[in-house]
């Protein structure tokens, strides 16, 4: 088993592909949601000839659409729901689950745009999920496999709907799926699946807590041919027999390892790269570049064309990102931090000299902040909080800064930073009580570093 990444060619055309090439004509389709999900849906239906009916809970559209569409605004219509054949939901959208239970009783097929996807294309799917790191391992693995010479399609929770990949001719895919759009999504027969991790996160959504959550992440595995597996979860995972198993993590095929002063990634045993010569740092990062390692690996692609890029990547905007250096301080935009264990990666890979200012804040959905108590009250590292679950973080603090917004809390770092210092946002929260996105916030973080100070 130990070479059989280097010994199986894949040829891509010739992987088996379930195709299910569905007839939508005549049916009574429902869209639910009409941010970029619903609206590539819509565009889905219309080409294929087919009207279909839209929802959305909001009172306004974010952009406009044709006349002739039956649209209902600001509320659930239950009607148009139940009289519906086919329901296609957006991740950001969540029913009651009374009412999903009394949909799915009636034999209403609720869809993901993930599932209209899967069942119009007929070339590989890489997918990939995880608390964390889904978005950097995307879009390295989509570099190596471009520069490999493959025309890749990326897309889904990274922020392009798949839907609209269709317009173009790719030869693989590589798919970020969220847990609200996996939870929809029946028919994934990925050739390579990973979770990158789990942890805590969107407990506000899911009932059963953890194990709910962590299901549905693992279900990316059913029917792909290849499952990368951190190893810290291998024996939940035991029942996907069908399948190749590749291990990552603190042991297993793909690891890093402590040798002659430095991290190395192992790769079954032998020393392949030290990670001095990585650009993007942290633990959590070195797994991110075990994981695109391996399927790299798998997809047989030449180790000196994958090597060469994982060493170039300086990571994404808004992750763990140094975006202001000045008088000796650093300033570090980790604003896509919106969970507690990614706020725990950043803690864990900072080295601080004098004072860590730590900002934190947002909508916690839930989360439970004890995992980040010997940060919280650490002599070295002084705490400020923000936002709409700022009072629920401070009660875990002996001492903490105060404010309701980013901006107020900004002037205050920027008057108390000295030399040596590290300022962190990494806010363990969402972004949504107060802006749009984490990228509004990390850009407003950005802007104010660059003016206070
Ligand atoms: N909304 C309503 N009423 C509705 C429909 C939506 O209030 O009827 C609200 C939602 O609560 C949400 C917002 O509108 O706050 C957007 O929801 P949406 O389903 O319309 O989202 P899209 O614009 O279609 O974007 C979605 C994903 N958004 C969510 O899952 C919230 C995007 O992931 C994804 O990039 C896009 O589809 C393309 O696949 C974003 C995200 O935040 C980046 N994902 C979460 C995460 O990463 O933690 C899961
Ligand atoms: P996702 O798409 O899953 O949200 P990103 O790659 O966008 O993941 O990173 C989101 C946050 O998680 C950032 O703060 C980043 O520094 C952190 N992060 C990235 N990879 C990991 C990992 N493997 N484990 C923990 N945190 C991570």
């Amino acid at each position: 088993m130990d070479n059989f990444f280097y010994t199986t060619s894949i040829v891509f055309n010739s992987t088996k592909i379930l195709l299910i090439m569905a007839n939508y004509k005549n049916k009574n389709i429902v869209i639910i949601g009409l941010g970029i999900t619903g609206l590539s849906c819509i565009k889905f239906f219309l080409k294929r000839g087919i009207i279909p009916k839209v929802i959305d809970t909001r009172k306004y559209l974010i952009k406009p659409i044709p006349n002739y569409i039956p649209c209902h605004l600001g509320s659930i219509n239950k009607l148009w729901l139940f009289s519906a054949e086919l329901i296609i939901i957006s991740p950001g959208l969540k029913l009651k689950y009374s009412l999903l239970l009394k949909l799915i009783s009636l034999n209403i097929k609720i869809i993901s745009d993930i599932e209209l996807f899967i069942r119009e294309v007929n070339k590989p799917i890489i997918a990939i999920t995880g608390s964390n790191g889904k978005s950097t391992v995307t879009t390295l693995v989509s570099k190596i496999i471009q520069s490999a010479g493959f025309i890749v399609g990326v897309g889904g929770n990274i922020g392009i709907p798949v839907l609209s990949l269709l317009d173009q001719y790719y030869q693989i895919y590589v798919i970020e799926l969220s847990s609200f759009q996996l939870e929809f999504t029946y028919s994934l027969h990925a050739i390579i699946a990973v979770v990158t991790n789990i942890s805590e996160d969107h407990m506000d959504y899911y009932p059963l807590k953890l194990i709910e959550y962590s299901s549905i992440k693992y279900k990316i595995y059913y029917n792909a041919k290849y499952c990368i597996i951190n190893t810290k979860y291998y024996d939940k995972l035991l029942n996907y027999n069908n399948s190749y198993h590749i291990t990552f993590g603190k042991s297993g095929n793909y690891k890093i390892n402590y040798y002659n002063n430095s991290n190395w990634i192992i790769v079954n045993d032998n020393l392949v790269l030290s990670c001095n010569n990585l650009k993007i740092k942290g633990m959590h990062n070195y797994y991110n570049v075990l994981i695109s390692l391996a399927i790299a690996d798998i997809l047989c692609i030449p180790r000196n064309i994958s090597i060469s890029i994982i060493c170039a990547f300086s990571g994404l905007n808004h992750r763990f990102q140094v975006i202001h250096e000045c008088n000796n301080i650093k300033w570090i935009n980790d604003s896509k931090s919106t969970n507690v264990s990614s706020t725990k990666a950043a803690l864990e890979s900072i080295i601080i000299k004098n004072k860590l200012h730590l900002i934190l804040g947002g909508d916690s959905k839930l989360a439970n902040f004890s995992p980040l108590l010997p940060w919280l009250n650490n002599n070295n590292i002084i705490v400020y909080c923000f936002g709409k679950d700022r009072y629920k973080i401070a009660s875990l603090c002996n001492t903490v800064v105060l404010a309701n917004t980013l901006e107020q809390l900004m002037y205050i770092v920027a008057s108390s930073v000295v030399q040596k210092d590290i300022v962190l946002l990494s806010p363990a929260c969402a972004s949504t009580d107060q802006f749009k996105s984490f990228i509004e916030r990390g850009e407003l973080f950005t802007k104010l570093a660059k003016t206070l100070y």
